[in-house]
């Protein structure tokens, strides 16, 4: 039996009767192809497509700021959000979280939004990992 790339299973003709009868199995036309499809049984494990949400330093918003937005909308005690403001002010980037594609495009969005309306230039991206 051989496996196609798509995993589906060929049943190799039955051999004929003994005596050469030149039917195969029923309902396959009688060409003697003698084929099948099976079912695949066994998990395909695909790992969703997941999307880090980070933030951008800038010389303008203020610290309490960001710690806020990390509480509001990523969830963070206040320690975390704290040694996560800190690591962005220090080196440029940071990590608040990841997500799937739709559930980290509502974080930026609302990230976003919330800086231009407090008129800060805080930066909000999201990078597929
Ligand atoms: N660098 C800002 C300041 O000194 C603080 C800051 C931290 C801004 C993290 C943005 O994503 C940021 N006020």
């Amino acid at each position: 039996m051989e496996t196609d790339l798509a995993g589906i299973a060929r049943i190799d003709p039955a051999p004929r009767a003994a005596g050469g009868a030149k039917e195969g199995r029923p309902g396959d036309g009688g060409n003697g192809a003698g084929t099948a499809v099976i079912t695949r049984t066994k998990t395909r494990t695909k790992r969703p497509n997941v999307y880090r949400v980070l933030l951008l330093n800038d010389d303008y918003t203020p610290m309490e700021f960001v710690v806020h937005v990390l509480e509001k909308f990523f969830a963070k005690n206040h320690d975390e959000a704290v040694r996560i403001m800190l690591h962005v002010h220090q080196h440029g980037v940071g990590e608040c979280g990841v997500f799937t594609y739709e559930v980290a495009e509502t974080k930026v969005t609302q990230v976003m939004d919330l800086a231009r309306r407090n008129q800060h230039p805080l930066q909000c991206v999201m990078e597929k990992k």
